[in-house]
């Protein structure tokens, strides 16, 4: 079973790892920790080092709740970083919904555009990709931080989530973006309510979204529902720092049912699983039905019911 291939980036014939930089005082998970541009450019190349393929560098928190930072501020936390890493050969992703940034970006090297808003929060986005010939993630958004969780209502998340992906496509191709650079993202936690199973819904169902032919990215490392998942007897969240082993068999899980790339935080854990996740889907060159339809032809043979 032969993985997606996105031109321009690593083609290992598995699920890539994208490890995360957020070049922020306050992202959700990692907030400060690698704000100081030098700490920044030396945790992206320690996550090469542990195994990440792409390091995707972001400069705007995009936690519940967060406010907007300014452009100027956007660009004077990431182009320093994507710099020095892309002079060491590093292949850098731009986490931006601003098409200036991802001009800038692209301008010093990035491979690629991760864009949360998938086009929607600056409409000049598509065109830049366009114009640049980048791979774009497009993903499944409903409005910004502040108050995305109040757009978190759905009858049927998946359908609807992939119906809004796939209109966002089509707005991507008339503005002229290469149908083969375009991936796509559901956006755990983006407008997705963990009370109601939003984000355990659209996992369940990734095949709606690998089954669109397009690459599919999933970013559940270290997210609300994870932490909500693992809470305690109280009642009380995990912290986001202690949910790397339920990021990982997320990952697991998902690199199996086709997953192009796992945007995490913690990337040795999450290359070990990708691997295995490879190694099984190689070991299962046919159709899943063989030994299941074997199976049951077997116990009807042998008189057992079939259930
Ligand atoms: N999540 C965050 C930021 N960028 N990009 C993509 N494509 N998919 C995601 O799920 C995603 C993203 C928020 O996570 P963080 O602030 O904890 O890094």
């Amino acid at each position: 079973m032969t993985s997606a291939v996105v031109p321009g980036l690593p083609a290992p014939g598995r699920c890539l790892v994208m490890g995360v930089v957020n070049v922020t005082p306050d992202s959700f998970s990692d907030g400060g920790a690698w704000f100081d541009p030098d700490k920044a450019v030396r945790h992206g190349l320690d996550l090469v080092a542990e195994g990440a393929d792409i390091v995707d560098v972001g400069g705007e928190s995009t936690r519940p709740g967060a406010q907007r930072v300014s452009q100027d501020e956007e660009l004077r936390r990431v182009v320093p970083v994507i710099e020095a890493l892309v002079a060491e050969d590093v292949p850098v992703s731009i986490d931006t919904m601003r098409a200036e940034v991802a001009e800038a970006a692209l301008g010093v090297g990035a491979r690629l555009v991760n864009d949360v808003s998938g086009g929607l929060a600056d409409p000049a986005m598509p065109r830049v990709v366009a114009a640049t010939g980048v791979p774009y993630v497009v993903m499944h958004w409903r409005g910004h931080s502040h108050d995305m969780q109040t757009r978190a209502v759905y009858d049927d998340v998946v359908r609807e989530v992939r119906d809004e992906l796939l209109r966002r496509v089509d707005a991507v191709l008339r503005e002229g973006v290469d149908p083969s650079m375009i991936v796509l993202d559901p956006g755990l936690g983006f407008a997705k309510n963990p009370e109601a199973g939003h984000n355990w819904s659209l996992l369940a169902h990734l095949d709606a979204f690998t089954g669109t032919g397009h690459p599919v990215l999933v970013g559940a490392s270290r997210k609300g529902f994870l932490t909500r998942l693992l809470a305690d007897s109280d009642g009380a969240a995990r912290p986001f720092g202690e949910c790397d082993d339920a990021t990982v068999a997320v990952t697991s899980l998902v690199a199996a049912a086709g997953a192009w790339c796992v945007r995490v935080h913690r990337v040795r854990p999450n290359a070990d699983a990708v691997r295995v996740a490879a190694a099984m889907r190689a070991a299962r060159p046919a159709p899943e039905e063989t030994y299941g339809k074997a199976a049951a032809d077997g116990r009807a043979e042998h008189g057992s019911p079939r259930l």
